[in-house]
């Protein structure tokens, strides 16, 4: 390959690769990656081929399904490639009448069923539309960080005059342009926001025209507010009570306001909680279907243009379902117990909480075929490694819903190295012995006109996407301009009977975190601080930590205060403990942000340890989500 460069006709990137992007060629360039097929043999990786590979994995399959029963193969997957032709994965275990599956989100499943119970659906502005704003409030998400692409979007609205706010228990990169700088304690962003919306209330700054046509709930919503009182707020949130009817005035008294919601603070026992009461603060200013507002967390408008169940084939499968986060404990208490497991575009064994449980789990699980491009943690512990493509070395349709409409078609740009090769090849040679190979021998065409014909309508045909490289689904630039809501009553609803009758609170509330308290510091507790294991600012989640390199120590940030308190300085080494492990980390002290909030990427795995041997497993509200960023540390000098 000679180079690769970002594409200049790109409505979104405009000729700039991220570096996540830029390293798509390091990974598949990489001498580290394995390039044929391996199996343990006495604890030792062997190279065999790939005849065999596939001949003894689906020899294990049939013995499984004549012996015990198809619930006894479990799929252990996620979404580390988005593309469309993935979907065929799943539709491997569908057609052997069923599986055991993972479901569930390590990411964002308790925003996207909190703004399913107000809205309807989760859906988000188009970033053009940033530049009716006269006011954005990024909250709770690392912009520059893990949506760098949005960052030209919002500093041209700030050229022309928007001003900037931030949510955030850290520091970051944004704060030097922000006109106002909100720092709460972690995973209390629910009650703040209800406080603020308390304040507006008060001071007569709601859009009462929305709350009378548009929506139902509202008195019924407006009564609990009481709670709220600003020194109950402030004290919660660690957040000074100026600063909370400053934020107030920001989302009372001039629009409109664009809400920029980030996935981290729904990662907490009320994440989902905390969603719906940004959303009721959004939606009672008027900032909801009016262009320049809208509380862009998601936008899953886009699934309805792309047909992907048409791929993935689950109709009539029986299936078994594990919670991706929950899954070491349903492993070790499965009946029929778990013989073989697949594990496919994840590392679990570094992304999930609780590592040391999951480990333990896996290691009862008498095979385990991994689909991998490098030997991660998870695949060292599997019997068989089969060698997939990276997204360079195979054609497919690219997209994602957390953000902009845009899908993008991939084409092959160079042939597969050594013997690797794409996921569906691999689950079509393993068919092809099982008796169904011809479910995957459809050209691939046929696949991709199959799951673009929602799109016919609009003439966006697979000749067009493939010439045009780039195609924007036909969704409006604003969501909701109707004001006609997906929800059950039509109107956005602050009080939700589909939430009740999930066993939730009606209207938004604030649901304290299960572990990282405020109290715990004043009353000396074991494990005084927050934790937060974000996003890391050069890898997509482990995929650029590129195995087996990893850095000696992980870099632990903390604040001048906290530094202080705990006797530790910048530069040196320093022990961070929860109640599950400890890593020892090189302290970097920044100033700025809470100050009893300690930071540690998430990704990284070095020695047998990563993050998430910090993390608890445990259930956010709403949804299927894990709550891993509610995690209470201690710190102390090495
Ligand atoms: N560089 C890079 N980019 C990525 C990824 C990556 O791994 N690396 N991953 C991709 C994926 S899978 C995802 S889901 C997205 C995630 O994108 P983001 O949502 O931006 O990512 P997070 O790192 O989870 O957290 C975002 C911010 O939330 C803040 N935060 C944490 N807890 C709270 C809280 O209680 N309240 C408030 N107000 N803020 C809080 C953190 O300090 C952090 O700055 O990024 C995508 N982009
Ligand atoms: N503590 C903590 N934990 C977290 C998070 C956090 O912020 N903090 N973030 C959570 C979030 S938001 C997410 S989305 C999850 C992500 O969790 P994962 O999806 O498990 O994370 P990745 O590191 O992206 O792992 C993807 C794997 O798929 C492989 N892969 C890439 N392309 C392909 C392909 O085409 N085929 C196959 N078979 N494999 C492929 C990559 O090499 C890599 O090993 O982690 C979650 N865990
Ligand atoms: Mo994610």
């Amino acid at each position: 390959m000679t180079a690769l460069e970002g594409d200049p006709d790109h409505p979104i990137t405009r000729g700039v690769a991220c570096s996540r992007g830029r390293r798509i060629r390091e990974r598949t360039e990489s001498p580290d990656r394995i390039l044929h097929p391996l199996k343990k043999v006495a604890g030792r990786w062997q190279r065999i081929s790939w005849d065999q590979a596939i001949d003894e994995i689906a020899g294990r399959i049939q013995h499984i399904l004549a012996t015990s029963h198809h619930h006894a193969i479990l799929h252990v997957y996620d979404w580390g490639s988005g593309t469309l032709l993935k979907n065929l994965n799943q539709r491997f275990f569908y057609e052997l009448g069923g599986c055991s599956e993972t479901v569930g989100s390590l990411c964002w499943d308790a925003g996207l069923t909190a703004q399913t119970y107000d809205f309807g659906q989760a859906r988000s502005h188009s970033p053009q539309d940033l530049a009716n704003a006269r006011r954005v409030v990024v909250w709770g998400r690392n912009l520059s960080v893990t949506n760098m692409h949005m960052v030209p979007f919002l500093k041209a609205a700030l050229a022309s005059g928007a001003q900037l706010a931030v949510v955030n228990p850290l520091p970051t990169d944004l704060d030097g342009r922000a006109a106002l700088c909100v720092h709460p304690r972690p995973g209390t962003d629910g009650a703040l926001a209800l406080g603020v919306l308390r304040v507006c209330r008060d001071n007569g700054w709601l859009e009462t025209s929305f709350l009378q046509k548009h929506s139902v709930g509202w008195d019924e919503f407006a009564a609990t507010l009481e709670l709220y009182t600003l020194e109950w707020v402030s004290q919660e949130t660690e957040v000074p009570a100026a600063t909370i009817v400053e934020l107030a005035r920001w989302y009372g008294t001039e629009g409109p306001v664009a809400t920029l919601l980030g996935i981290g603070l729904q990662r907490y026992a009320g994440g989902g909680n905390a969603i719906r009461a940004i959303d009721a603060l959004a939606a009672a200013t008027g900032q909801v279907g009016v262009a320049g507002g809208g509380v862009n967390f998601a936008n899953r408008w886009m699934t309805e243009f792309l047909n992907q169940a048409a791929l993935e084939g689950r109709d009539g499968a029986d299936v078994r379902e594990f919670t991706r986060g929950g899954q070491a404990a349903e492993i070790l208490r499965a009946d029929p117990p778990v013989e073989l497991m697949f594990i496919t575009r994840t590392n679990p064994v570094v992304q999930v909480p609780d590592t040391e449980a999951l480990v333990r789990a896996y290691r009862t699980v008498p095979t385990i075929v991994a689909i991998d491009q490098f030997m991660t943690p998870s695949a060292e512990l599997a019997d068989y490694f089969l060698p997939c493509t990276t997204v360079l070395e195979e054609e497919d349709i690219s997209l994602s819903t957390m953000w902009h409409p845009y899908i993008t078609y991939a084409h092959r740009v160079i042939p597969p190295r050594g013997e690797a090769r794409p996921d569906h090849e691999i689950f079509g040679a393993l068919a092809e012995k099982l008796g169904f190979g011809a479910v995957f021998r459809r050209p691939l065409e046929e696949w991709f006109e199959l799951s673009l014909t929602p799109l016919q309508p609009w003439g966006v045909s697979l000749d067009r996407l493939k010439r045009d490289g780039t195609v924007r689904l036909p969704l409006a630039e604003v969501p909701w301009v109707d004001f006609r809501f997906r929800t059950p009553s039509g109107h956005y609803e602050f009080a939700s009977e589909t939430a009740a009758k999930a066993g939730q609170s009606r209207v938004p509330t604030y649901v304290a975190n299960r572990e990282s308290r405020a109290r715990s510091r004043q009353s000396g507790a074991d494990y005084p601080y927050a934790l937060l294991t974000i996003h890391p600012r050069t890898s997509q989640n482990s995929q650029h930590r590129s195995w087996p390199h990893t850095p000696e120590f992980p870099t632990v940030y903390i604040s001048p205060d906290l530094a202080a308190e705990v006797g530790v300085v910048d530069g040196g080494l320093a022990q961070v403990r929860t109640d599950r492990a400890s890593v020892t980390a090189r302290v970097a002290v920044r100033p700025g942000g809470h100050p009893y909030t300690v930071m540690l990427e998430s990704g990284w795995w070095n020695n047998g340890r990563g993050t998430n041997h910090l993390t608890p497993q445990a259930r956010a509200d709403f949804g299927v989500q894990t709550a891993q960023y509610d995690c209470a540390c201690a710190i102390r000098p090495v």
